[in-house]
């Protein structure tokens, strides 16, 4: 890993500001009751979790997070894993709810979340402030970023990576100088311009962006009084500044230079994706790194225990991430992330499916490509994920066939804790 000591008092001076309020309605029934943000991920983490990660690891302990939507169990979590930073030594993750400090509106897009909490970021005296999405799941040192910004003199740096060309239609897509100046920059395109050289890739904004703050309050003053805006850095400010100011990107690339490992788990197929991901022989996401640890909240759990059934036959998994608390008692795991405290009974079979916290599968079921949402109790005998005709009569399934099902779609409403 690079070392920074020269750049240790600008990321002391860098307030990170954490956009965490989106609906993320395209995870369907993952989003009803919580934030996208605060969707499980991984086997014992939450979205945001990975962000935060990546703040503190790259030495930025100034953090507000901005939380309007369904913000419950978000809050409560950001409570429970991160109340380990220590205002007394500068370091603080503060939540930032809509709360009307600026007449009766709730955050409208991403920029007005920002311009509602001008005064609360003036307070902080920050030399930049980094701008971040809630829900994006990579590992990123930003301390090179925020160099490359400090150092090029940029108005804004705008955080961007290599995507498929089609897969970018749901971006903001960008096109660069050969000093990496945005020429041009068109939020969710529907034909993404592909890059120079590679013409099934797109260069797709990551939504961060690191702004020297009395420019990004000017542009935030100009946008707020604009009434044909609709209050977005996607949609409005960046592609209004281009033209005239200094507006950069930074290609995150991995230690090879190859486009980093990031993933908008934005819907149910991305989703199951990303956590499936994990259980390949050598993940693009290392979670194992001791050096990029990803913090979290963690209950205190005995270890996985994986048991004999009464015949005799071994409680099994293989390619598969499980969690503490977990028992697998004659049950057999395949390509699967089974989250903490899951009790997977007798003579079951699970494969390469999401199983969230709390979960208990009967004895006897089958179980394939389906995310299972936290504190589900699955009946004995259940098929999930082998006739879709039947799945669709009680769950949701995508157009992958992945089939998504959560305690509301099994009648258990009480059973959520
Ligand atoms: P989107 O992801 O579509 O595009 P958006 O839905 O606005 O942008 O979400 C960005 C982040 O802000 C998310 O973390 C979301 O939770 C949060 N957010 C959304 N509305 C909010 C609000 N009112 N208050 C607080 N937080 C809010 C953006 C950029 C694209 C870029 C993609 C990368 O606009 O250019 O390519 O992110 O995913
Ligand atoms: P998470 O999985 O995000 O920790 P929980 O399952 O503990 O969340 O619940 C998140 C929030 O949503 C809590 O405020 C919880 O009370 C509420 N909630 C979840 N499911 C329901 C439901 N079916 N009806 C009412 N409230 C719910």
């Amino acid at each position: 890993m690079k070392n920074y000591p020269k750049i240790t008092k600008l990321t002391h001076n860098t307030l990170a500001l954490v956009l965490a309020g989106g609906e993320g309605s395209r995870l369907k029934d993952l989003t009803q009751w919580r934030a996208k943000p605060a969707v499980p991920f991984g086997g014992k983490y939450r979205i945001i979790d990975f962000v935060l990660s990546n703040c503190v690891n790259s030495d930025i302990r100034r953090i507000g997070v901005l939380t309007q939507y369904k913000s419950h169990s978000l809050i409560r979590h950001i409570q429970r894993a991160w109340s380990f930073m220590r205002y007394e030594v500068g370091e603080f993750v503060e939540l930032l709810p809509a709360q009307q400090r600026l007449g009766k509106d709730w955050y409208q897009g991403t920029a007005n979340a920002i311009y509602q909490n001008i005064d609360i970021i003036r307070r902080h005296k920050p030399q930049y402030v980094l701008v971040l999405g809630g829900d994006h799941i990579y590992a990123m040192d930003y301390r090179d970023m925020i160099e490359t910004h400090a150092l090029s003199g940029a108005d804004v740096t705008v955080g961007c990576v290599e995507v498929p060309r089609l897969e970018a239609t749901g971006f903001g897509v960008m096109s660069v100088d050969e000093n990496l100046r945005i020429v041009r920059f068109t939020e969710k395109p529907a034909d993404p311009e592909p890059m120079p050289g590679k013409p099934d890739k797109a260069l797709a904004s990551m939504g961060i962006y690191i702004f020297s703050p009395e420019f990004l309050f000017d542009k935030l003053i100009e946008d707020h009084d604009d009434p044909a805006s609709s209050k977005d850095f996607g949609k409005d400010i960046i592609p209004s500044i281009i033209a005239n100011s200094n507006v950069r990107a930074y290609p995150f690339v991995d230690e090879d230079g190859k486009p980093g490992y990031w993933r908008d788990v934005g819907t149910i197929e991305s989703f199951w994706k990303a956590n499936m991901d994990l259980c390949s022989i050598t993940p693009e996401l290392n979670l194992y790194n001791r050096d990029w640890p990803i913090w979290t909240y963690q209950a205190q759990l005995p270890p996985a225990k994986f048991a004999f059934d009464d015949q005799g036959r071994r409680g099994a998994a293989i390619d598969s991430l499980i969690s503490g608390g977990c028992i697998l008692s004659g049950a057999r795991v395949k390509r699967s992330v089974v989250f903490s405290d899951c009790f997977l009974h007798s003579y079951s079979f699970i494969k390469d499916s999401v199983i969230l916290p709390h979960v208990d599968i009967g004895r006897h079921c089958r179980i394939t490509k389906a995310v299972i949402d936290k504190s589900c109790v699955i009946p004995p005998n259940t098929v999930i994920g082998e006739d879709h005709a039947e799945d669709k009569k009680r769950f949701y399934v995508d157009e992958n066939g992945i089939v998504l099902v959560t305690p509301d779609m099994l009648g258990q409403h009480l059973h959520v804790v």
